[in-house]
């Protein structure tokens, strides 16, 4: 670990709460339960009620196409004001009061509890993404002490995005996951950034190239990763929304900031 500060993007994604009850789901998988009992909705006091994902790069959030949650891993839901709460690790939501995201510094009220597995399936708004509504699916690197423990996904450009919705299309019931949380997304996501030796979809180009078949092919997923940051960030030129043509490192702090100042987003640091 080095010593700097680690700079993340906490992106909003909103919980479609109407959709959890709503005859759109499945019946017989039932989804979101933790979120929809009396006793939590008295707390949540109408509040509305966001995963929030820390990333390094805003820039490819018109990418999204599902949110990531470590199925093992305890998330606490915080209320940030009247009108919203926040679902992160504990750990983060500490960091986040110190960083007075919840008022007066330290200041922090919690609502509720749920493990990540109770979060499979719960579909989201995501901000820039084009879809009108993303899910939320289990992944197993998410670690509980590194950012908010949400993560969003950009299966274009992170290896580790693009591997695991591949092995979630392939591997069709694991942890009840349906296949229209995954199919309508695992190909047809959109081109976010042009590299010169990776092609618009550098995380695929990457995936092959490192002979990756699996999450569990960890150490080329490591090397893939790394190549696919540097040809992003240092020849990436991004192709899609208002800041098409301009370069990665051009775009990425503008479209960071239009995010906050529209609410959809907050700096996190840690
Ligand atoms: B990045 P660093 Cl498009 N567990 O966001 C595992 N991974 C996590 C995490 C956690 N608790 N919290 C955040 N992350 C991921 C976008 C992205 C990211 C792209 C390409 C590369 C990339 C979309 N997912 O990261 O160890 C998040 O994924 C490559 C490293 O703090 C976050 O940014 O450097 C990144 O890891 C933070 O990793």
């Amino acid at each position: 670990e080095g010593v700097g500060v680690q700079e993340y993007t906490g992106i909003k994604l909103q919980v479609l709460m109407d959709e959890l009850t709503g005859a759109e789901h499945v019946k017989d998988v039932p989804v979101g339960q933790a979120l929809t009992t009396p006793e939590f909705q008295k707390a949540l006091a109408g509040r509305n009620l966001y995963l929030v994902a820390g990333t390094l790069r805003p820039e490819t959030m018109y990418g999204q196409t599902n949110c990531f949650a470590g199925v093992d891993i305890a998330y606490g839901i915080y209320a940030v004001n009247d009108k919203e709460a926040w679902v992160c690790t504990p750990r983060s939501a500490r960091n986040m009061a110190f960083q007075k995201l919840f008022g007066e510094p330290g200041s922090m009220k919690k609502l509720g509890e749920v493990k990540g597995i109770d979060l499979v399936g719960v579909p989201l708004k995501a901000p820039l993404a084009k879809y009108e509504r993303v899910y939320t699916l289990p992944m197993e690197g998410v670690l509980a002490n590194k950012g908010t423990g949400v993560v969003t996904s950009v299966p274009c450009d992170s290896p580790d995005d693009y591997i695991t919705l591949q092995d979630l299309k392939k591997k069709a019931a694991y942890y009840n996951v349906q296949p229209k949380w995954v199919e309508p997304f695992a190909d047809s996501f959109p081109s976010i950034i042009r590299t010169p030796n990776y092609g618009d979809r550098a995380a695929e180009t990457a995936v092959k190239k490192f002979k990756i078949n699996s999450q569990k092919d960890k150490l080329q997923l490591s090397e893939a990763k790394a190549e696919v940051y540097k040809e992003g960030f240092y020849q990436g030129t991004v192709i899609i929304g208002n800041h098409a043509g301009k370069t990665v490192q051009e775009a990425k702090p503008l479209i960071r900031d239009e995010l906050i100042a529209q609410g959809l987003a907050f700096p996190y640091c840690e």
